[in-house]
């Protein structure tokens, strides 16, 4: 459980100076990609179809040449806002069970924030080492990603791993998106404003985006190969989150007993993972697991449906018209607005 040697917390770059320390492969790479002004850095560019900034690319082209998948390892991919955060715990508290109860006062996630205990392939495992010693890490491994599916490593599509996708709704999603951005921004420049990230939005320029494309190369492979690839929406799981974590440990291949139920397992999980529950520990209070960056930006309102406060009509019938028409055909609809009181 946890991975001590490779934790330290080198999580998500924040310095400025975007091209320093990257491989000469990936100067010259990005110097034939397309470019656009970045949400937080300079510029993103276009690599393998997908918007990203040059040490995310480094990164991930260190993790394409050598991450090695075991079938018993499990991949949660997410785009950035979507849950990340809490499908780390959720997976975490569901694969660690039978090692640490859930009810135990001393479990990991309540001295440790879920990025620190589910690394990212881009921003931990690879950012600062071409090539990590991965076979050290006990089992179950569990990584976490925000490349798209076709960017995955060759061996991850051929082994029997599992892959958990979850998205959220983009208007919530953008609405997270900007002011998670704008805390990071705040040392070093003025706050982007709504309207000027929300035309990038909408074209699709933003880390990992464009939003549809993400969440539709896991939706298709997800219905292909539904022993694959689970696919969750955060909305879902906010309206009935036992029913999701229940699932959830399906997939995995770890049931809950009879008996586990009984004694309401699933419901501590589902408590301890929680909003109110994570928002609250000193570590998450307090605590930085991202570098320079404080970890309670992670936990902001947590809601379905905060977007009505910050768009106005117009953007709303905007960006509805590019789900439909990007996402409509493939089935692919979100609650906007939260049915839980
Ligand atoms: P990341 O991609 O940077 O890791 P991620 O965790 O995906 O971020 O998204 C953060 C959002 O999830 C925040 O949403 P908000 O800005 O609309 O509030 C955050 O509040 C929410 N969040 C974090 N932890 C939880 C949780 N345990 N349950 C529900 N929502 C959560």
């Amino acid at each position: 459980m946890g991975s001590p040697q490779i934790t330290e917390n080198t999580t998500i770059a924040v310095d400025e100076d975007e091209e320093n320390g990257i491989s000469a492969e990936c100067k010259e790479l990005i110097h034939g990609c397309r470019k656009e002004k970045g949400w937080r850095t300079s510029f993103l560019y276009e690599f393998q179809g997908f918007w990203c900034q040059p040490k995310e690319i480094d990164a991930i082209l260190s993790f394409q040449k050598h991450y090695l998948a075991r079938d018993s390892d499990v991949i949660l991919a997410t785009i950035p806002k979507s849950g990340t955060t809490w499908i780390k715990s959720l997976t975490f508290a569901i694969m660690n069970r039978n090692n640490v109860p859930v009810s135990d006062g001393n479990h990991p996630l309540l001295a440790s924030n879920p990025h620190d205990l589910v690394p990212f392939f881009e921003y931990k495992l690879y950012a600062n080492n071409q090539n990590p010693n991965l076979s050290i890490l006990p089992k179950p491994r569990i990584f976490a990603t925000h490349i798209p599916f076709g960017s995955l490593s060759e061996s991850i599509k051929s082994s029997d791993c599992r892959i958990v996708y979850v998205c959220r709704n983009p208007l919530d999603t953008f609405i997270s998106s900007w002011h998670y951005i704008n805390q990071l921004r705040r040392e070093s420049r003025p706050p982007i404003p709504l309207e000027e990230a929300f035309d990038m939005y909408c074209k699709g320029v933003i880390g990992y985006g464009p939003f549809w494309e993400h969440m539709l190369g896991y939706w298709k492979e997800s219905q292909e190969r539904p022993n694959k690839v689970l696919f969750m929406k955060y909305e879902d799981m906010k309206e009935d989150a036992m029913s999701h974590v229940k699932m959830l440990a399906n997939f995995l291949g770890l049931p809950f007993s009879v008996e586990e139920e009984k004694q309401g397992l699933i419901e501590e999980i589902v408590k301890l993972c929680s909003f109110k529950t994570l928002k609250d520990l000193e570590v998450n209070q307090n605590g930085k697991s991202i570098k320079n960056f404080d970890n309670k930006h992670l936990f902001r309102k947590g809601e379905v449906g905060d977007w009505v406060n910050y768009l106005s009509p117009s953007m709303v019938h905007q960006l509805s018209k590019i789900m439909d028409e990007k996402l409509g055909d493939f089935g692919l609809k979100f609650k906007l607005c939260s049915t839980v009181s």
